[in-house]
C-alpha cells in the first residue's frame, strides 16, 4: 500500500524571510517523509489554476499577485495521513489567531496587507493533492 501524499509549498514569504530549513524541519521531524522537492517561480496561469476556488473573492488578485513575487519551494511530502497532519502543522488561514504551537502560529503574523501572508499551503483533501501534485510537479 502506497503512502499518501500531499502538496506543501512554502510560499514566497517563508522563502524571503529564510525560513524554508525551519519549516522542513518540522515536516521532518514530525516524521513525514521528503518524495521531492523543487524551486518554482509559479506563474500567473498555474496560480490561477491552484486557487480556482477562490477566483471571484475579494483576496483573489492580491493573493496570485503574493504568490507569484518570488520563489515558492513545492514539496511532495509522504505519511498515514499526512494531508489532515500537515494541515494540523500549519495552523489556521488567519497568522493572528493561529494556535502557538504551529507554523503559521509560531512563524506568521499580520503585516496589513490585502491578502494573509502565512507561510505555508498545504492541500485540504485527496482530491486536491492529486490535482495540485499534478500541477506543481508537472
Ligand atoms: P488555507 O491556505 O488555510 O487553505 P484558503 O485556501 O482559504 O486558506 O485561502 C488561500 C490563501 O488566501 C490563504 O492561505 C491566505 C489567503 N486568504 C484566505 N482568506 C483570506 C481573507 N479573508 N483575507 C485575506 N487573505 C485570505
Ligand atoms: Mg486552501
Amino acid at each position: 500500500m502506497s503512502a499518501e501524499e500531499t502538496l506543501i509549498l512554502v510560499k514566497p514569504d517563508g522563502v524571503a524571510r529564510g525560513l524554508t530549513g525551519e519549516i522542513l524541519r518540522r515536516i521532518e521531524a514530525k516524521g513525514y517523509r521528503l518524495v521531492d522537492i523543487r524551486f518554482v517561480e509559479a506563474d500567473r496561469e498555474l496560480l490561477a489554476e491552484h486557487y480556482a476556488e477562490h477566483e471571484g473573492k475579494p483576496f483573489f488578485e492580491p493573493l496570485i499577485e503574493f504568490m507569484s513575487s518570488g520563489p515558492t519551494v513545492a514539496i511532495r511530502a509522504a505519511g498515514e495521513r499526512v494531508i489532515e497532519g500537515f494541515r494540523s502543522l500549519a495552523g489556521t488561514t488567519d497568522p493572528t489567531t493561529a494556535a502557538p504551537g504551529t507554523i503559521r502560529g509560531d512563524l506568521g503574523r499580520d503585516w496589513g496587507l490585502k491578502v494573509q501572508q502565512n507561510l505555508v499551503h498545504g492541500s485540504d483533501s485527496p482530491e486536491s493533492a492529486a490535482r495540485e501534485l499534478a500541477l506543481w510537479f508537472a
